[in-house]
């Protein structure tokens, strides 16, 4: 007899993923899935994207890792709800885990909710949450070869920012080429450049930006 074992953790991951984004859409609520390894900068990009949009939107944060709620106290530090999600050494999310977690929210009153995937390429890309858009976040001192190497993580990303900008050319990663390379894995990607260091012009505004006007879009769409 053949056990489907793998098969049957995507059908109950997906089931609960419908219901998350069943429970988002009511709600009118954005919900953003935010991976990419270990170090890339997701933390610091949620900085610095809740800081330019906070006064615009009211957001929640689900904070993912292994263990600690080292990041869960950065985002609560700038006065975010946040939850925290310890894996207890899983490499990944899953729907279940969020749905789970969302009582904690006052749902009718979010506008976005994102959530920081446990640093990880390869296991998070497998998961559906629920969301709305999927974001890729991968450092340019990782390495240009990422993309082909883990594709499956930029095949299925909406959006992919290129961080640590500041230290390109230490980083020696060849700009243009990676770019190439992730429209080459998925032509639909937006790519966004952004330094997480640097002051004013870093490309986390135009980041942030695009959140809120995605953002609002789904709300017009909510029935009231
Ligand atoms: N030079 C540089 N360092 C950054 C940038 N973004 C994040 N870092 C640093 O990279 C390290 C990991 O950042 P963190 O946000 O915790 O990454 P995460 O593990 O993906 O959440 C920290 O030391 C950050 O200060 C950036 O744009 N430029
Ligand atoms: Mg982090």
């Amino acid at each position: 007899m053949r056990i489907d074992v793998e098969q049957d953790i995507m059908e109950i991951n997906n089931a609960y993923a419908a219901d998350n984004r069943q429970l988002f859409k009511n709600s009118g609520i954005f919900t953003i899935n935010i991976m990419g390894s270990p170090g890339a900068g997701k933390t610091s990009l949620l900085e610095r994207t809740l800081h330019l949009m906070q006064n615009q939107l009211k957001i929640g944060v689900i904070e993912g890792d292994l263990a600690t709620a080292m990041d869960a106290k950065r985002i609560a530090s700038i006065g975010i709800s946040v939850v925290q999600i310890n894996t207890d050494g899983g490499c990944h999310l899953d729907a279940k885990m969020i749905n789970r977690v969302l009582p904690g929210f006052y749902m009718n009153a979010l506008d976005l909710l994102i959530i920081e995937n446990v640093g990880n390429l390869v296991c998070p890309a497998a998961f559906d949450l629920g969301e709305d858009l999927r974001i890729v976040v991968m450092s340019v001192t990782e390495g240009g070869d990422k993309p082909n190497k883990y594709p499956n993580a930029f095949l299925r990303a909406d959006v992919v920012v290129l961080n640590k900008i500041d230290i390109l050319e230490a980083s020696g990663m060849d700009l243009e080429e990676t770019k190439k390379d992730i429209l080459r894995i998925n032509p639909r990607a937006r790519i966004f450049e952004t330094s997480c260091r640097m002051g004013e012009v870093c490309g986390v505004e135009q980041l942030a930006e695009y959140l809120v006007e995605l953002t609002l879009e789904k709300k017009k769409h909510t029935l009231p």
